[in-house]
């Protein structure tokens, strides 16, 4: 970015209260933004009391060697037994912890006292592999219940897990078997995704082919395909656990104990092994859920649709809604599968009351038309939550208004894969909501803007998003590479974490994401935010998504280039780029004017759902498009292509 702050084009009016009703019975208020401010470790220190703790600790943070913490360093406790025993323990071995729905169609109930057992069973099966505290065990699997308790597993034994995300290529899995030096894969035949099995044997033979460090490949039987098998290698689940002994004693880990390694893939380069630990990691998981969901475990039915190959599926589907003693929904597969309302059918058959998303699923849902959730009784619902790229005010709105009936609170939740847990995201019984922002940091977290000079930003100003001190669930580093960790993020800003976002302040100094820094556009010497020019075209009526790049041009040093997805119904008339583009005019004034428009089917996006804006650049700029290797569908680029002879609007 140039030294012209990030502009502030976006008004939004609209605010909304929370209910009375669950602000007055709210899990925590705001006077805990009190506490954290006059006394954040001790803030913290009370919040790492909620966990169970085999030696508690007496020091809540050594940052005496920045940017490397520990966080309660001389503690001692036991993820698993933190997410399983201890509730079995107090009485809770009959709630049940797991809804798993197939996408076939299949279920199965899951209660602690089960999920003990399993977990257990696996901690044996592993150790009988040779699985010791501290080796590395891949985790490729699809959305099914042995994927959690694989995971608690290791948890349990001190074995960082490196899962995988079951869409990545046997090359990407290499690729991270081989830097994390795993011992041991755990995988499936396969899963079921679209309709059909999808095989995943066949790439981790592959992988494992490549590299040496692999003895063992555990394979969970789910969709009975053929799987090629090697003697001596390969073992069934069913065949090792099944005959394990149902009890395992949970061993006490260091605070700082590894926990896992999830690797993000970066602009460049090789992927970054993120490495979180143990006892801050599950303090910040835990509280978080505890706080913005407004989890009460004993009524309360908790849905978070991401897949566990991410880091919102490791810290909000297993470690802190098991850590809190929840009961969830985990379902396999995709949202339109056999039909476009099979979210909302899954809501109404568990009563799910908290539903946590991406905005590239709400943004689907208002393509495939506002009647289909209306065909479910959605009323269990009482707080919506949000994560993975800014919302637009247009797709907050219609997921408050169709899926929580015009009154859940929505918590838009800012993080990380680096950052572990949620850090920036309003309150649900504190903090009245404004479409489109997460608002405030968390209690306890300390973030801000700055500018290029790592000044602070005045309110109604523009620039990078920072986090100012350490918080529990820090990346403690890049596996491997702790020089890659300090100048990938501790080097723009001197004793800043600079997360990577745009970000500003509005009049009352609530945070607005604009999205990645890298994505921002120079226009006319304005810095423009990509997200502020898409939210207001998904403001318009006929909108259902939309992607914005800037495009080198000889006039205006970039141009305005908007790729974007009509609603379900809406047709693409003569007149209708023009309208749209007269409609972004009026929304944040004429700078922000797209000099073309094209609507397009379908948009590039990773596996997660974030849109890919460097691979539209290319189109904007008549360039050979780039690597399309992370695309979740790589035929998405040929369409749009096909599209190109109508794209120039001047
Ligand atoms: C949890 C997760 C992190 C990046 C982050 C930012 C974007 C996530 C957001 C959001 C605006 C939100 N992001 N949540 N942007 N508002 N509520 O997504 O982790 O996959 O590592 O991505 O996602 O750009 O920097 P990860």
């Amino acid at each position: 970015m140039s030294n012209e702050s990030l502009a502030n084009l976006l008004k939004e009016e609209r605010r909304f209260a929370p209910p009375a009703e669950l602000a007055a019975n709210a899990n925590v208020t705001a006077a805990a933004y009190e506490q954290a401010k006059a006394d954040r470790l001790g803030f913290w220190a009370a919040q790492a009391r909620r966990l169970s703790w085999a030696k508690e600790p007496t020091e809540t943070l050594d940052w005496s060697n920045p940017p490397f913490a520990k966080w309660f360093k001389d503690g001692e406790l036991n993820v698993a037994y933190n997410c399983v025993d201890r509730h079995v323990e107090a009485g809770l071995g009959d709630r049940t912890a797991i809804h798993f729905e197939g996408e076939p169609g299949d279920s199965r109930t899951i209660t602690y006292a089960e999920l003990q057992r399993e977990v257990s069973k696996a901690a044996n099966a592993l150790t009988e592999l040779g699985v010791e505290k501290g080796d590395r065990v891949a985790i490729y699997m699809p959305m099914i219940p042995e994927t959690v308790v694989a995971m608690l597993a290791c948890a349990r034994l001190g074995a960082p897990h490196s899962v995988v995300f079951g869409g990545f290529s046997a090359d990407a899995l290499a690729t991270r078997i081989e830097d994390a030096d795993a011992r041991v894969v755990i995988t499936s035949d396969g899963g079921y995704r679209r309709g059909k099995p999808s095989a995943l044997k066949p790439a981790v033979d592959d992988a494992v082919a490549r590299v040496d460090s692999v003895r063992h490949v555990l394979v969970v039987r789910r969709t009975g395909q053929d799987v090629a098998w090697t003697e001596g290698r390969d073992v069934w689940w069913h065949e090792v656990v099944d005959r394990q002994p149902e009890t395992h004693e949970a061993q006490p880990m260091a605070a700082e104990h590894p926990l896992f390694i999830l690797y993000t893939s970066g602009t460049t380069g090789k992927p970054k092994g993120i490495l979180h630990t143990s006892g801050g990691y599950l303090t910040q998981v835990s509280y978080t859920h505890h706080a913005v969901f407004d989890l009460k475990p004993e009524t309360d039915v908790f849905w978070c649709t991401a897949d566990v190959g991410w880091v919102t599926g490791h810290s909000y589907i297993v470690y802190g809604p098991l850590s809190n003693g929840a009961t969830q929904v985990l379902y396999e597969g995709t949202p339109d599968t056999p039909h476009q309302g099979r979210w909302w059918e899954v809501v109404q058959k568990y009563g799910v009351t908290i539903f946590y998303t991406a905005p590239t699923a709400i943004r689907a849902c208002m393509k495939w038309g506002d009647d289909i959730p209306a065909k479910f009784d959605l009323s269990s619902l009482r707080l919506l939550g949000s994560v993975g790229e800014p919302i637009n005010p247009e797709a907050w709105m219609w997921y408050r208004k169709h899926i929580g009936a015009d009154k859940t609170p929505i918590v838009d939740t800012w993080w990380q894969t680096e950052t572990g847990g949620i850090m920036i995201s309003p309150l649900p019984g504190v903090t009245e909501t404004k479409p489109g922002s997460a608002q405030v940091p968390l209690p306890g977290i300390s973030a801000t803007v700055v500018d290029d000079e790592a000044n602070e930003v005045p309110d109604g100003g523009g620039g990078y998003l920072v986090l100012t001190e350490p918080w529990p669930s820090m990346l403690r580093t890049i596996w491997g590479d702790d020089q890659r960790y300090q100048d990938t993020y501790w080097s723009r800003f001197q004793d800043k974490y600079f997360a990577g976002d745009g970000a500003k302040k509005d009049d009352d100094g609530d945070i607005w994401l604009l999205g990645r820094v890298d994505d921002v556009m120079l226009v006319s010497g304005h810095n423009i935010s990509t997200t502020e020019v898409e939210s207001a075209l998904v403001s318009h009526p006929k909108v259902a998504e939309a992607a914005v790049v800037g495009a080198t041009d000889p006039q205006t040093t970039q141009a305005i280039c908007a790729f974007v997805i009509l609603r379900g119904g809406a047709e693409e008339v003569d007149g209708l780029v023009e309208e749209l583009r007269s409609h972004v005019a009026k929304a944040l004034g004429p700078i922000a004017k797209p000099k073309r428009i094209l609507p397009v089917a379908e948009l590039p996006k990773t596996r997660s759902g974030k849109i890919m804006r460097r691979l539209l650049r290319d189109v904007a700029e008549n360039r050979q498009v780039g690597d399309v290797t992370t695309l979740a569908d790589s035929t998405v680029m040929d369409l749009i292509q096909a599209k190109l002879p109508s794209a120039s609007e001047d």
